[in-house]
């Protein structure tokens, strides 16, 4: 890590976004396939007919003439339009019934074909061939994690009210986000700052059925209270460090201090970084496990170490999977993202701990400062070093980082810049992998994993960092896929 100090930014949360957010689908956007109306007027075919020159009609006057050609002129232009109008709906019914294959109100199970009636959705029976229907009907919401439920038929998600939940619902919730239950912290009940129209209550009476079949929707909340749930005791660092503390150069950190930064090794080197979401899964750059470096077996995971030269006396733990996101592109590094499960969990102690992933909703403010970690490069070109550095960086707004003197372009929505223009403070080669966070609320967030830049702490040369908030539902339904 290099490291110098520049203006801060603004960057918004734009959540948990299901399924694809990452390819076509808008921030904000239905996550599902709105049904279309086949009812629109009928357009009939219409065949032009241009009267042709007949020699032996009269020879008209000249004024005459020049009306009949204007006649001619203006309805050769409305069946001109016309046409085009025709193709334009003709184009757009075939993109669409290509893009939705189902009909009706019936949602797709994720892009298989499958169909199913939204009651089937998150009724607690799977339906999908991959189960789709049962995995993306819970979320935590926003810096208080407030539990929020899908509903399928009104497209929306409702937090749930805290009146007769308990601690037992509360691990099924987190066991549906791909949680282990050893690690469920706890289910507390909050007053809502905003006042919600409609909430998720249970029906108590309803018998010992499915979570998802007690739930119901309505207008009140006797408490008043929604549910706060944590799954796991993240985003707690033991150190407690001035969160001002800035090293030039980028050197120093404590034993403790980012408990959720590991070293990633092949072959007894340090390759890259990546941090700890949970005992078994850690999050680092697709490109970082591309290529001969796809072997999971080949990788040894090193945690609570800061000194490269003592993690060679130690075994490390075994990689029994590496997931890498299906959408990685190599050349433009759109989606840089990629999960590792450990073959033995690890076991959490004041040095090794969980980050916390970004809930939707979270605004990270226009001052919010992050950090980077790592034992990459010192400098350009530089070998990685032997203890964990870290430095602070402001975030950089997508546009400006976008600009023709910045990286023109290059920054897609799956990206997310941190660092300085005016050079001096970056990651470098061997962070790539590791964590960006942040601190909102005494808790801290992986905001971004270390991706790429056009070398390391040059001017208007800010680093690049995978936008984890677009990646968290899709490490849930690995996490859950995959336990
Ligand atoms: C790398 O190759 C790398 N300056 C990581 C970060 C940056 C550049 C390169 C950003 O691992």
């Amino acid at each position: 890590m290099t490291s110098t100090v520049g203006p801060p930014p603004y960057y918004e949360n734009h959540g948990f976004q299901p399924e694809n957010v990452y390819s076509a689908r808008q921030p904000g956007a239905n996550p599902y396939p709105q049904y279309f109306t086949t009812n629109a007027p009928s357009v009939p075919s219409y065949v032009p007919r241009v009267a042709t020159y007949q020699s032996s009609r009269p020879v008209a006057h000249s004024s005459e003439r020049t009306c009949a050609s204007n006649v001619k002129k203006t309805i050769v232009i409305i069946l001109s339009i016309l046409l085009v109008i025709c193709c334009a709906i003709a184009a757009f019914f075939i993109w669409y019934f290509v893009e939705n294959r189902c009909l009706g109100s019936l949602i797709e199970c994720g892009s298989s074909g499958v169909c199913m009636p939204p009651s089937q959705w998150c009724d607690g029976v799977s339906h999908c061939p991959n189960g789709e229907d049962e995995t993306r009907c819970v979320r935590l919401f926003g810096p208080n994690f407030i539990l929020e439920v899908y509903s399928p038929v009104s497209k929306s998600w409702y937090p749930v009210c805290q009146d007769d939940w308990n601690d037992d619902y509360g691990k099924i919730a987190c066991k549906d986000m791909g949680y282990t239950v050893d690690t469920y912290y706890y289910s507390r009940g909050v007053a809502t700052e905003v006042s919600f129209k409609s909430y998720m209550k249970l029906n108590t009476s309803a018998g010992n059925i499915d979570l998802y079949k007690k739930l119901y929707s309505s207008d009140s909340c006797a408490s008043g209270n929604v549910v706060s749930l944590r799954c796991i005791e993240c985003g707690l660092s033991t150190k407690n460090m001035n969160i001002m503390n800035r090293i030039v150069g980028g050197s120093g950190a404590a034993l403790g201090q980012w408990p959720w930064q590991v070293s990633l090794h092949m072959q007894g080197i340090h390759v890259c970084g990546g941090s700890i979401i949970t005992r078994q899964w850690i999050v680092t750059a697709a490109h970082c496990v591309e290529g001969r470096f796809s072997d999971p077996y080949s990788w040894r995971v090193y945690a609570g170490i800061l000194n490269q030269n003592e993690m060679l006396l130690r075994n490390g733990y075994r990689v029994q999977q590496i997931i890498s996101h299906p959408h990685y592109d190599t050349d433009s590094k759109d989606n840089d993202v990629a999960l590792m499960k450990l073959e033995i969990p690890l076991s959490f102690t004041d040095t090794v701990r969980p980050v916390c992933l970004p809930n939707p909703g979270m605004m990270f403010q226009p001052n919010q400062q992050c950090w980077i970690s790592g034992w990459g490069a010192e400098y350009q070109g530089g070998k990685t070093s032997n203890n964990l550095n870290y430095v602070t960086v402001p975030l950089i707004e997508r546009s400006r980082c976008n600009s023709v003197y910045i990286y023109n372009g290059m920054i897609l929505p799956t990206m997310i810049c941190a660092g300085y223009l005016g050079g001096g403070i970056d990651s470098c080669q061997g962070d790539s992998g590791g964590p960006l966070v942040t601190n909102k609320n005494s808790v801290w967030w992986l905001v971004g994993d270390t991706s790429w830049g056009t070398g390391c702490a040059s001017p208007n040369r800010p680093g690049v960092y995978g936008n984890m908030t677009v990646f968290t539902d899709w490490i849930y339904k690995n996490m859950q896929a995959n336990r």
